[in-house]
């Protein structure tokens, strides 16, 4: 099989002392960088993606401007463009990364497929010319992008698995709630505590 990893938003908001930092993802960016040494050689393509939001506006109702964020669908303003917010976090080796996808400039973009790479090409188009079959997912959060990424990837028709020691998530509920839905989607998880 031709396999893709998909290294989900490792970026210093979601994790520790981030504007939206996520218990466990500094030690995610470590790990996943761990990962790469041992098994990069395994991958056709490394992707990652980043959450990449505007400046100057809510991002369509993605930031909470007059309100408290209620942390499921409004947030606190992170990963605005260009910030060191917004930059992998330093535990993150990019040395192995070949494709960079950014997203959600002016809108939420929980998915990696709503963003496209550096050079411009959508996700689909890119996965599809390097014949891609199977898609590892590892990175942040685990109930919202990892989650939203996952089931995009399986949507495709291809064999997907989550690295369950290499996520980290928003809150324990909705984190194991994203657990068994995709388990329930097709999604192979490893290792599966269940
Ligand atoms: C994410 C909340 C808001 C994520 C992004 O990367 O999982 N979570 N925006």
């Amino acid at each position: 099989m031709v396999a893709a990893l998909f290294v989900i938003d490792v970026q210093n908001d979601f994790t520790e002392g981030g504007a939206l930092g996520v218990a466990g993802g500094a030690a995610v960016a470590g790990d996943i960088t761990n990962y790469l040494w041992a098994n990069a050689e395994h991958y056709c393509v490394v992707i990652a993606s980043r959450d990449w939001h505007d400046a100057n506006n809510d991002n369509g109702g993605h930031f909470a401007t007059d309100a408290e964020p209620n942390f499921v669908d409004t947030w606190p303003v992170h990963c605005v463009a260009n910030t060191d917010g917004a930059e992998y976090h330093p535990a993150l080796n990019t040395q192995q990364i070949s494709a960079h996808v950014r997203k959600g400039q002016g809108v939420p973009a929980y998915s990696i497929f709503e963003g496209v790479t550096d050079d411009g090409e959508a996700l689909p188009a890119l996965l599809d010319r390097l014949e891609i079959d199977r898609i590892d997912i590892a990175g942040l959060a685990t109930d919202y992008c990892v989650l939203a990424s996952a089931l995009d990837a399986v949507a495709t028709g291809r064999k997907v698995t989550v690295f369950t020691d290499l996520i980290a998530g928003v809150a324990p509920e909705s984190s194991a709630a994203a657990l068994v839905t995709m388990k329930q989607a097709g999604i192979m998880l490893v290792p599966d505590d269940e």
